[in-house]
């Protein structure tokens, strides 16, 4: 039954657009934060809940701690440190999304977002786009260099990371990886006008040795529409 209970609960977690499927490096992390956030929440809610039923049940114990060294322990020293950490976790894993330069430097895909389309132009191909489909090779670290062509939209591919926001006039970078061949979903993860609910677009990360003739043939297929 117990069984049961989990996974119809979590076969809502699976899916194109899940952060807890996580693909990538970036995904990874925050998934696992996640995950120990839950894990936390859930020892602290039940240390909370035992600390009131011994309240109410045999107040002695507490009685004798004092309410000074309870609001110390209790209200500064461990939030401080439960905290501190979630803060040094957060920082750590939102460094690794950002571009930060190395040589080689990564393929760079250019993100272009408008109400309601999303446009993707690949480096070496004179300016090629694909619209709402986005092809990449797997396995590889990938730069996206997001902006709008309008006003502010977020680019969003929850089982790969991010997410950055594309802003009128500004280059954002993020730096994505899939680890394996397959298809992800993306959305605007910003309000950005009626549409904004049907902005979505597909990623398709493929095998490193076919992109570039998988490439060509989507932006074949593009120019054909
Ligand atoms: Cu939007």
């Amino acid at each position: 039954m117990a069984a049961l209970g989990s996974a119809l609960a979590l076969s809502a977690c699976a899916g194109p657009l899940s952060t807890l499927q996580p693909e990538g490096p970036s995904a990874r992390g925050a998934a696992m934060l996640w995950w120990i956030m839950l894990a936390g929440s859930a020892v602290i809610f039940a240390l909370v809940s035992a600390m009131l039923v011994l309240a109410y049940a045999r107040p002695g114990p507490l009685r004798a701690a004092g309410p000074k060294t309870i609001m110390v322990w209790g209200g500064l020293v461990f939030p401080g440190i439960v905290l501190t950490a979630l803060v040094v976790a957060a920082f750590a894993l939102g460094e690794r999304m950002l571009a930060t330069p190395r040589d080689p430097a990564p393929m760079r895909i250019e993100a272009i977002a408008e109400r309601w389309i999303w446009t993707f132009r690949y480096p070496g191909t004179d300016g090629s786009e694909t619209r709402n489909r986005l092809h990449i090779p797997a396995g590889q670290d990938i730069d996206f260099v997001v902006t709008s062509g309008d006003v502010i939209h977020a680019f969003w591919i929850p089982r790969l990371g991010g997410k950055i926001d594309a802003i009128p006039g500004r280059e954002n970078i993020v730096r994505l990886r899939a680890d394996r061949p397959g298809v992800y979903g993306g959305v605007c993860a910003e309000y950005c006008g009626e549409g904004h609910a049907v902005m979505r677009f597909t990623v398709e990360a493929h095998e490193e040795a076919d992109y570039e003739a998988r490439l060509a043939a989507a932006i074949a297929e593009e120019s054909a529409r």
